[in-house]
């Protein structure tokens, strides 16, 4: 277990709007950025309903959703990306933190729903995001037991030429070594892996691109459940993505 977090970096609500810059900066300094209460009361409660509906669909079991999908309409999951506001919050963001205007490049959006014994298998898993900016709101995180905290290990690789060397470094990380030595940091509590405790309704910020990232696990019969929505991927133009598929070039490079 990892000792108690940096202070949280936290933006407040200002009600006319945040300031990128300030953002970006907050990431670069502690790991990631906190906008506070972003998502209202009655809106959380419907993404909660909904995912306590899906899993309970679903027999206790973990469901994760890849794109937006119908079945989500009416919620934040759903809304949020279609928001020119908060896809422009987004882009300026990355122009702020890279000094690079952002590519056109769609948001990938997930919805994660961990429960059971298959939560737990989809938790300790250090990985680099595709996108650049990961913004990501709790919609439920247990209570009582373990919360399941976002682990952030910042600046583990910079942005690369290439999308091949990108899929290199996705595939070293995700390497039984490497796991494990990150794993070790977390398990000593090493100071270089920030801990960013979560409450429902707020909105996360980190660099998933260049942070090698993941979240603790929580009991099997807790559920915790975030929706995360990815921008920028800064290799969107490369051909070589267009044509092969991750999963396949991670193969070539594993020799697998
Ligand atoms: O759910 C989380 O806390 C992080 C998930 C994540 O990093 C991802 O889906 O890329
Ligand atoms: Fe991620």
């Amino acid at each position: 277990m990892l000792s108690e977090p940096t202070v949280p970096p936290q933006l407040m609500r200002n009600g006319t709007g945040y300031n990128p810059k300030e953002i970006a900066g907050q990431i670069d300094a502690a790991g990631f950025a906190v906008l506070e209460k972003y998502v209202d009361a009655n809106d959380l409660k419907l993404a909660q309903d909904f995912v306590s509906a899906v899993i309970k669909k679903n027999d206790g079991n973990c469901v994760i959703f890849r794109g937006p999908k119908e079945e989500m309409a009416g919620t934040f999951m759903y809304d949020l990306p279609k928001r020119a506001g908060f896809v422009k919050l987004c882009r300026d963001i990355y122009e702020a933190g890279t000094g690079n205007k952002a590519p056109e490049s769609d948001c990938y959006q997930v919805l994660r729903c961990l429960s059971g014994p298959l939560g737990k298998k989809n938790s300790m898993r250090f990985h680099f995001d595709t996108y650049m900016l990961a913004a990501l709101v709790p919609i439920m995180i247990p209570s009582e037991g373990m919360p399941g905290d976002l682990l952030i290990l910042p600046n583990a690789r910079p942005v690369r030429k290439f999308y091949a060397s990108s899929l290199i470094d996705k595939a070293i990380l995700g390497s039984p070594l490497r796991q494990r030595s990150l794993r070790n940091m977390y398990a000593h509590n090493d100071g270089r892996l920030i801990r960013a405790k979560l409450t429902p309704g707020n909105l996360y910020f980190f660099w998933g691109y260049m942070s090698a990232h993941t979240n603790e696990e929580c009991d099997v019969d807790k559920i915790r459940s975030t929706a995360l929505f990815h921008y920028i991927d800064p290799h969107a133009a490369s051909r070589l993505n267009n044509i092969i598929p991750t999963s396949k070039l991670k193969k070539i490079i594993r020799g697998k």
